[in-house]
């Protein structure tokens, strides 16, 4: 596959909000790991409280992932498993992967109850279409990490990577972690999402608002007439200390008179945590 990814149409999934979906969170980016404990109680702690009827993770859930197979012998893992479980037997609770955790599997997620998404996903709130994203494809001037990324989500090169020794994977994980660390302290600035791509993907989503994470960097940008929403990672092991919940909330009367159309609006805020309650 050589076309230009500005050009290339993405396959979108839909995920239509129903009515009784009042209040929509978004999160990504927590690289949950054992041995960043306060991360994970801040996040079980968020998903046990939110009272959001969806929590859409929107990739990098997990620093890394393996193999389901992994996970099932992993403590801290199972713990994580556990939330998600939880949470979703109160709510809608749905995954996007990101590019540490695009092998976490289909098993997996339907043991959680959790829904899987496809990288980007059409999500129609009310009147609003917004396209959600994890935001590594957009970022096309990390051409090492593009090229890494054609190769892993190719189903044959996955297929044959889960199929190696635990061990194998592991080390290979670690390798990969390594090279992204050196580049961090190498000051290599991390790309940012390509404007281009980025408008032909609200195009043809027929979206006005784009939401990723990835980049770790939160802002909410101006992109023609359409807005490009970052979230923020999560972190409160090592500082500065960052948890942040997008949350769109639906207003308004969803329903109408007859023949009336959903004339709801939908506003977006930033909660941080600790500092805001859920
Ligand atoms: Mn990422």
């Amino acid at each position: 596959m050589s076309a230009d990814p500005r050009t290339t149409p993405p396959t979108i999934g839909r995920l239509t909000a129903p009515a009784a979906w009042h209040t929509v969170d978004l999160i990504s980016d927590l690289h949950l790991q054992a041995s960043e404990q306060a991360t994970f109680e801040a996040w079980r702690s968020y998903m046990a409280n939110t009272p959001a009827q969806a929590v859409l993770m929107l990739g990098d859930l997990f620093e890394v992932w393996v193999g389901d197979d992994a996970a099932v012998q992993d403590p801290f893992l199972q713990r994580c498993a556990e939330v998600l479980r939880q949470t979703a037997q109160r709510a809608h609770v749905a995954f996007m992967p990101g590019n540490r955790d695009f092998l976490v599997g289909p098993d997996f997620l339907s043991a959680c109850g959790v829904q899987p998404l496809t990288d980007p996903t059409l999500l129609t709130l009310g009147q609003q279409r917004i396209l959600l994203s994890h935001g590594d494809a957009l970022c096309l001037d990390d051409k090492p990490y593009q090229a890494f990324r054609l190769q892993a989500r190719n189903p044959q090169w996955q297929h044959a990577f889960l199929a190696k020794p635990l061990a194998e994977r592991q080390e290979f994980a670690r390798n990969l972690r390594a090279l992204s660390e050196s580049q961090k302290h190498e000051g290599m600035s991390f790309a940012d999402a390509d404007l281009e791509m980025s408008l032909f993907w609200l195009e043809q989503a027929e979206a006005d608002q784009l939401i990723h994470g990835h980049t770790h960097r939160p802002a909410d940008h101006a992109l023609g007439s359409a807005v490009r929403h970052v979230l923020s990672d999560w972190s409160l092991d090592h500082a500065p200390l960052r948890a942040q919940v997008f949350r769109l909330t639906r207003d308004g009367d969803a329903v109408g008179d007859v023949g009336d159309v959903d004339v709801s609006d939908v506003r977006y805020e930033r909660l941080d945590l600790p500092r805001d309650h859920f």
